[in-house]
C-alpha cells in the first residue's frame, strides 16, 4: 500500500544537513522562541503571555507534562519548546468562515499539518454537511442539536467513540467522561493509549498503581540518574535543568539511547548568565548507544550482574529487609536472573560488556537511584516486560519510597496524567464507577470499552459510526494511517472539538463538525464570572490553570462549555446531573470531583494554595502496594529483543525540536542538524555502504510486516537518507510523516500501545 501524503507545500529540496550538536538550549533557543513569539504575537502579546507560563497566578504550558518547581520558581518558569506552543496558541491568524468559503476541503485534504496549523485559531463553529465540497458555518444550538440526533439514531451507545488528548483539563475530562458514561458507553480511548500505556500496565501490576513514584526535588537529589528512550532536550526541556542541578550535588546521569541527544550530553542553562556564554554543563557521565528494543536485555544483564556482585559481597548489593518486607516474586527472578545469557544481552543491545558492567557497578553504588524513561520504552513491542525489567532493579535494591529514589516515566501532554485520574479510560476500575453512579443517580456501563487500536478496528469494519475527539489529531497521530482515514471516512459524523485546524477536520465522517475551543492561555467566562482549570502533572502535584488572554474569537466555546451543552441536548433537561450548574461555575464540578475521585477532599480549597497539592501515591507516601499479592511484584519476562532481518533496518518514529506530536512549529531539527524539511531517515553510514546507497540519496520507506505467510507492505515516499550517528540496524525517521508505516496489528503486548518505535523497513532508492 502506497501512501501518498499531503506534502507539496514543504519544498524537501531545500533540506539542508549540518553537524549535529553537542549539546542542548542556551542562547540559540532563547532567540528561537522569541522569534517564533513575536511572529505569531507580536511584541507586547509575547511579553505578556510568555511571563504568566507556570506562575502561581498564570497558566500551565500547555506544552509538556515536566512539573514547575514549587516554591523557587523562575521569572521564566518555560523553555523554548514551551514558547513555541504558546505562540500556536496564542497567535494573532484567525481561521475564519471566510476562509472556509475559500478553501475546499479537497484543497485542504491536499496541506500538511504544518501548512494547516500555521493558519491559525479556528474562530466559528463549522459543520461540513454531507455531499458538500466546503465547510460553512453552523450555530452551536444547531451543532449540539445534530450531534446528538446523531448519537441517538446509533443501535448502541457503543457505536460511538469518544476520544481525548491531553490537553484537555481535569474538569472538562470529568464532565466528558460523565457524559459518555451517561449516554452508556465507556469507548473513551485516548492518546495516552499511544503514549504511556506500557508504564501504567507495568507500573499497575509492579507497585499497584501506574504513576511515576518521584518529585523534582527526589531527582535533584538522586546520585544516580538513568534516562532510557527519553530525549529530554527537545521533549521536555526544563527537566535539563533540574538534571543540571542534581549534576552540580555530584550525581551520576547515565543516558541509554540509540541517538546521542544533544540534551543528554551538554546543558548550556539560557536563564543561568554562565549557561548563555559558558561551556554549560556535562550530563550524562555514561552514554550507552544501545540498539532499538534492547533495554528488556540490558536490564536484565543488570540484574546478573547486581546477583553476582551481591553473591561475591552478601548483604552489600540487594536490599534484602526491603525485598523480604515489601516484594513478592524474587526467588523467581534471582532465579531467572541466573539463567541470563550475557552474551545473548550483547547482542541484543549492541553494547559491550565494559559498558554493561560500569552501568552495573554504579547501581551497586549508588544509594539514591531514579530510572526515567519515556517513548523509547513504551512504544516497544515487549514495552510492558521492559518496564517491568526496570522495576525488578529498583526492587533490588529498595528504591522505591524512600527520597531520592524511584520511578519516573516522563509524561507528554501538559493533562495526559490529570485526564487518565479523571476517569478518561475506557477500563476505569469498579471503584470509580460505583462512586459516580452514587453521586449523580446515573447507571454506569460496565463492558469495558474500546482504547484507541480497538476504536480504528471498530471504525474498520464498520462497527463504529460517530466519532468525537476533544482535542488532538486522530487522524495524524494514530498508526496505519490509511487504515484510519478509511475508517473516519466510514463515520456518519466526525466531530473534533479543538484549537487549531488540522489533518482531523479534513479527513472526515458524511457530515462533520469542527467545534472551536479556548485554549489555556485564554480567559474563561462563564455565567457565574471568570473560571480556572486544574492540571496533574507527571509528578501527581494538582494546580490551578488561569488564562488571561482574550480569546481567539467571541464565538469560542470552553471545553466544559461545550460538553454540558452537548449533555443537555443529549441527554434531555431533566438528567440528574446539573450541566448547567457544572458549565455556570467549575467549582461545582470540582465538588463532585472531590466525592467521586480518591486524593480530591476539599479540592477547591487545596487546588488554590499557591502550589496546588500532591496526590497520594501509596508506595511513594508509605511503601505500601496495592497490588494482587498486597506487595511490590518482581516479573519474570522472557529474553527477548529485535533483530533486524539481512536487508533490513529497524525504523524508530520519533519527534524533531521544531514540533509538538502532529503540530509542526517549523522545519528546524536544531539539534540533529537538519533543516528546511522533514521527510528524512537516519541510517548508519556503515549500513548505507553496506545497502548500496549513499548519504543524501532519495528512498521509498517500505514497512514489512508478516500475516498469514506473506509480508504486507506499506510505502512512504521520497525521504532522504542522512548518514548519523546511531546502531548498526536501526534507522530514525519524524512522526507523523511516517505512520502510514505502523501496522495497526503491531502493538504493544497487554498495554495495545502501537509500537511505533521498531518498524521493519527496506530501503527503496527512488526511481530504481
Ligand atoms: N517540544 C515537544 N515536547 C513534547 C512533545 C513534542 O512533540 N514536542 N511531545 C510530548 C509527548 S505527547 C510525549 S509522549 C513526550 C515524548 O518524549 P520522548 O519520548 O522523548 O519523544 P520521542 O521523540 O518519541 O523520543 C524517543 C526517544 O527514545 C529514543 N529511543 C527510540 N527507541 C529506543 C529504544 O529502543 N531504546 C531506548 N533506550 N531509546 C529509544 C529515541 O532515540 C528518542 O531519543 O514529549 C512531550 N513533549
Ligand atoms: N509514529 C508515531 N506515532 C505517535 C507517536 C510516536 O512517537 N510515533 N507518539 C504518540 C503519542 S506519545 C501521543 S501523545 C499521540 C498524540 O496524539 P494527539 O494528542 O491526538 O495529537 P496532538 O498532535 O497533540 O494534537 C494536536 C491538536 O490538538 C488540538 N488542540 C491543541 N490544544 C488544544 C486544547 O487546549 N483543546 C482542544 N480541544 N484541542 C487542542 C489542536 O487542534 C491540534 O491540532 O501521538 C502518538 N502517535
Ligand atoms: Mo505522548
Amino acid at each position: 500500500m502506497v501512501w501518498k501524503g499531503p506534502d507539496k507545500d514543504i519544498d524537501e529540496r531545500d533540506l539542508s544537513v549540518h553537524e549535529r550538536k553537542q549539546w542542548a538550549a542556551g542562547v540559540p533557543a532563547v532567540a528561537v522562541s522569541m522569534k517564533r513569539d513575536v511572529e505569531q504575537m507580536g511584541p507586547v502579546r509575547t511579553a505578556r503571555t510568555l511571563l504568566r507560563i507556570n506562575q502561581r497566578d498564570g497558566f500551565d504550558c500547555p506544552g509538556c507534562a515536566w512539573p514547575e518547581r514549587h516554591g523557587g520558581r523562575k521569572i521564566a518558569e518555560f523553555c523554548e519548546n514551551g514558547a513555541k506552543a504558546v505562540a500556536e496558541e496564542a497567535t494573532l491568524r484567525r481561521v475564519t468562515p471566510a476562509f472556509f468559503a475559500d478553501h475546499s476541503v479537497a484543497d485542504l485534504a491536499g496541506k500538511t499539518d504544518y501548512w494547516l496549523g500555521q493558519q491559525g485559531r479556528l474562530t466559528h463553529p463549522m459543520v461540513l454537511r454531507e455531499g458538500e465540497t466546503h465547510y460553512a458555518p453552523i450555530s452551536w444550538g444547531e451543532a449540539f442539536e445534530l450531534i446528538a440526533d446523531e448519537l441517538r439514531s446509533l443501535d448502541s451507545p457503543d457505536e460511538a467513540i469518544f476520544y481525548t488528548s491531553g490537553r484537555t483539563s481535569n474538569e472538562a475530562a470529568f464532565v466528558y467522561q460523565l457524559l459518555v458514561r451517561s449516554f452508556g458507553t465507556n469507548n473513551l480511548p485516548d492518546c495516552s493509549n499511544m503514549c504511556h500505556e506500557s508504564s501504567g500496565s507495568a507500573l499497575g501490576a509492579a507497585i499497584g498503581i501506574g504513576k511515576g513514584s518521584v518529585t523534582v526535588e527526589d531527582v535533584e537529589n538522586a546520585d544516580l540518574i538513568i534516562i532510557a528512550g527519553q530525549n529530554p532536550g527537545t521533549n521536555h526541556p526544563r527537566m535539563l535543568t533540574v538534571l543540571e542541578s542534581a549534576k552540580r550535588k555530584g550525581a551520576n546521569i547515565i543516558a541509554v539511547n540509540p541517538l546521542p541527544e544533544a540534551g543528554l550530553l551538554r546543558f548550556k542553562d539560557p536563564q543561568r548568565p554562565s549557561g548563555v556564554i559558558g561551556k554549560g554543563v556535562a550530563l550524562a557521565d555514561q552514554y550507552l548507544q544501545i540498539r532499538i528494543g534492547g533495554d528488556l536485555a540490558l536490564f536484565q544483564g543488570l540484574g546478573r550482574l547486581l546477583a553476582e556482585a551481591e553473591d561475591a559481597a552478601p548483604g552489600t548489593v540487594f536490599d534484602r529487609d526491603f525485598i523480604a518486607d515489601h516484594t513478592a516474586g524474587f526467588d523467581e527472578y534471582l532465579a531467572h536472573l541466573r539463567e541470563v545469557d550475557l552474551g545473548e544481552v550483547l547482542t541484543a543491545t549492541g553494547l559491550s560488556e565494559q559498558q554493561i558492567r560500569t552501568m552495573a557497578e554504579a547501581m551497586a553504588a549508588s544509594k539514591r537511584t531514579v530510572i526515567c524513561w519515556a517513548m523509547g520504552l513504551t512504544q516497544q513491542a515487549k514495552a510492558v516486560d521492559t518496564i517491568g525489567e526496570a522495576v525488578n532493579l529498583l526492587l533490588l535494591r529498595g528504591m522505591i519510597g524512600k527520597p531520592g529514589a524511584g520511578v519516573c516515566p516522563v509524561r507528554g501532554h501538559s493533562n495526559v496524567q490529570g485526564d487518565r485520574t479523571m476517569g478518561i479510560w475506557e477500563q476505569m476500575p469498579e471503584s470509580f464507577l460505583t462512586a459516580l453512579e452514587s453521586e449523580f443517580g446515573i447507571d454506569c456501563p460496565r463492558e469495558h470499552g474500546h482504547d484507541t487500536v480497538a476504536a480504528l478496528r471498530a471504525m474498520r469494519d464498520g462497527k463504529a459510526k460517530v466519532f468525537i475527539g476533544m482535542g488532538g489529531n486522530f487522524v495524524s497521530a494514530t498508526p496505519d494511517t490509511a487504515v484510519t482515514e478509511a475508517g473516519l471516512r466510514q463515520c456518519a459524523l466526525t466531530v473534533q472539538v479543538s484549537t487549531k485546524l488540522n489533518r482531523s477536520h479534513v479527513v472526515h465522517g458524511e457530515v462533520a463538525l469542527i467545534l472551536p475551543t479556548l485554549g489555556r492561555t485564554e480567559a474563561d467566562v462563564q455565567a457565574t464570572g471568570d473560571q480556572q482549570v486544574s492540571v496533574e502533572d507527571s509528578m501527581s502535584m494538582v494546580h490551578l490553570s488561569h488564562g488571561r488572554l482574550e480569546p481567539a474569537s467571541p464565538y469560542l466555546r470552553s471545553e466544559v462549555s461545550i460538553v454540558c451543552r452537548l449533555a443537555v441536548a443529549l441527554l434531555g433537561p431533566d438528567h440528574p446531573v446539573p450541566w448547567a450548574e457544572f458549565e455556570a461555575n467549575y467549582d461545582t464540578i470540582r465538588d463532585s470531583i472531590a466525592r467521586v475521585v480518591p486524593g480530591f477532599d476539599d479540592f477547591n480549597a487545596r487546588v488554590r494554595l499557591p502550589d496546588g497539592f500532591v496526590l497520594p501515591h501509596p508506595p511513594r507516601d508509605s511503601r505500601e502496594f496495592h497490588t494482587d499479592t498486597g506487595k511490590a511484584n518482581f516479573s519474570v519476562n522472557e529474553l527477548s529483543w529485535v533483530p533486524t532481518p539481512p536487508g533490513r533496518l529497524i525504523l524508530q518514529t520519533m519527534r524533531s525540536h521544531d514540533q509538538f506530536n502532529t503540530t509542526i512549529y517549523g522545519l528546524e531539527d536544531r539539534y540533529r542538524g537538519v533543516s528546511g524539511g522533514r521527510k528524512v531517515v537516519f541510517v548508519n553510514a556503515d549500513d548505507i555502504a553496506e545497502l548500496g546507497l549513499t548519504d543524501g540519496a532519495l528512498v521509498d520507506l517500505v514497512s514489512e510486516w508478516p500475516v498469514d505467510g506473506t509480508v504486507e507492505e506499506r510505502r512512504v515516499e521520497g525521504f532522504r537518507v542522512v548518514a548519523y550517528s546511531t546502531p548498526r540496524g536501526n534507522a530514525a525517521a519524524y512522526y507523523p510523516e511516517t505512520n502510514p508505516l505502523v501496522p495497526l496489528d503491531h502493538v504493544a503486548e497487554r498495554s495495545n500501545t502501537p509500537v511505533s518505535k521498531a518498524i521493519v523497513v527496506r530501503l527503496e532508492p527512488v526511481g530504481a
